[in-house]
């Protein structure tokens, strides 16, 4: 991750590194003392034609038992509503798995517009957490300035999935505690023969 961000923000390493401690710190606090990475990615928009997200739950792309996985979106670039920064509904992590529109992972646009939304400006270097039940999205990027983050989902290595979906190659990585499940629990990995990678 050190690697990555240099590459992407600068030198200026012993800060990231710093920061990085502290992001285990508020992991624990967040998850408990076992935290384990599920899977991360990164997120551009663009200026001026960056795509919306409309407002949804992670839940269904990768549902869990007991709900610890939680997002951390480090902030690559200063993100406001003008070039489509996350929103969120506060507290509505406490619904639990809500229903979403036929055949997708969103939910209504209607009942959930992005526009009533909790807008969370944010500064380069910041970093937004919020659980996977937490209803979010964003906006289209409207402004000049490009919009990034990398975003992190995290899990307590106990809290199985349950249904096999969302597999990602370098998920499991322990962030800090311990996996007893390690022996017990091992993902497959396999991927599938489709006709497109025969
Ligand atoms: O960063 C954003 O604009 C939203 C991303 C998002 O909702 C997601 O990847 O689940």
């Amino acid at each position: 991750m050190v690697a990555i961000l240099k590459h992407l923000i600068g030198p200026n390493v012993q800060l990231h590194h710093s920061k990085m401690l502290n992001m285990v710190a508020i992991l624990k606090h967040l998850i408990g003392p076992n935290v384990q990475l599920h899977h991360s990615k990164m997120l551009v928009k663009p200026p001026e034609n960056g795509a919306a997200f409309p407002m949804h739950q992670d839940y269904p792309y990768f549902p869990h038992a007991h709900h610890t996985m939680l997002a951390a979106s480090v902030h690559l670039d200063d993100a406001d509503q003008s070039n489509g920064c996350i929103c969120v509904f506060p507290g509505s992590h406490k619904k639990g798995p809500l229903v979403t529109e036929k055949g997708r992972n969103y939910l209504s646009q209607a009942e959930y517009p992005v526009s009533s939304g909790t807008p969370c400006p944010a500064k380069a270097g910041d970093v937004l957490f919020f659980n996977y039940l937490t209803i979010h999205g964003s906006d289209p990027n409207r402004s000049d300035r490009t919009r990034r983050n990398v975003l992190f989902q995290y899990r307590d290595p106990l809290d199985p999935m349950t249904r096999n979906v969302h597999i990602d190659w370098g998920m499991g990585l322990m962030v800090c505690g311990e996996n007893a499940d390690f022996f017990r629990f091992r993902n497959d990995y396999r991927i599938e023969s489709t006709s497109a990678n025969r």
